[in-house]
């Protein structure tokens, strides 16, 4: 306030030393000010509600990325679960209020499709501040007789689009194929009886069937009965059978199918491991 007076006290009308003039030029000058002051404000606020909607405040712009995923499968009824782990970051500059859920699909092929994909499980990750970075360790079960091997893990950021993003291209996560690559032999079962390795693959069988015989052996069986390729095989000099607890190993080096089955159940107990070129 203090610099209108001076101003009004330089004016010509002040000098001219008229009280009433000086009153109505101080009022005139307080009024000028006043308004300049009110379109400065309004102005201001003007400057602030465009830069809020232009940086979405509300804004995030979510990625997920897989660090690792791993398959486990017990038989009976073939139950899988899955755990893993990924990192969610938000890569906008502005702050996230709105929370979101990391929606965990499998898939067929490495294409995210919403209507055919299976939704198995969904993860709350909660609001991230700019640059944050979120690492989480799912951990949940596959429905009954479903087993991930072969396929695809994805998952996606922000599915139910909760969050206002910057950029709502870059949410989808691919995993592929997440093992196993062990075999639980259970209840007279290989289980799952079909996994997809890649080459170079190092696949494990377990017993886990109490006091029952088993084997592993590759080959094939129709309703005549088995017959062995001699590609590997589980029985030695030493040991027919598997029992409780033991383990047989077998490296795939070469792409392909190959069938298996134990000698003891011969077909009631066969298996497939599909070897791909990654
Ligand atoms: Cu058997």
């Amino acid at each position: 306030m203090k610099s209108y007076v001076c101003f009004v006290i330089a004016s010509p009308d002040i000098q001219a030393g008229h009280w009433i003039r000086r009153q109505r030029s101080v009022g005139v000058v307080r009024k000028i000010f006043r308004n300049s002051f009110r379109d400065l404000a309004l102005g201001l606020a003007g400057v602030l509600l465009i830069a809020v909607s232009v940086g979405k405040a509300d804004a995030q712009d979510l990625t997920v990325t897989w660090k690792k995923v791993r398959q486990a499968c017990h038989m009976g009824l073939l139950t899988c679960g899955i755990k893993g782990k990924f990192i969610v970051s938000n890569l906008d500059g502005v702050n996230g209020t709105a929370s979101s859920s990391v929606d965990i699909f499998l898939s067929d092929d490495a294409v995210f499709n919403a209507g055919s994909d299976t939704l198995l499980a969904q993860i709350l990750v909660g609001p991230l501040a700019p640059g944050e970075i979120k690492s989480v360790k799912p951990s949940f079960q596959l429905p009954s007789v479903t087993s991930a091997s072969g396929r695809f893990l994805i998952a996606v950021a922000d599915s139910g689009n909760a969050v206002t993003e910057s950029n709502e291209n870059n949410n989808l996560a691919v995993f592929a194929n997440p093992g196993p690559t062990g075999v639980v032999l259970f209840d007279k079962l290989f289980g799952p009886d079909a996994v997809t390795v890649p080459v170079g693959a190092r696949v494990r069988w377990m017993h886990k069937d109490g006091g029952a015989d088993h084997t592993v052996t590759s080959g094939t069986c129709d309703i005549n009965g088995c017959s062995a390729s001699g590609l590997f095989t589980s029985v030695t000099n030493n040991q027919e059978f598997l029992a409780q607890h033991d383990e047989f190993i077998h490296v795939f080096n070469d792409a392909g199918q190959f069938a298996y089955f134990c000698e003891k159940h011969e077909q009631d107990m066969t298996g497939t491991i599909n070897v791909v070129t990654p």
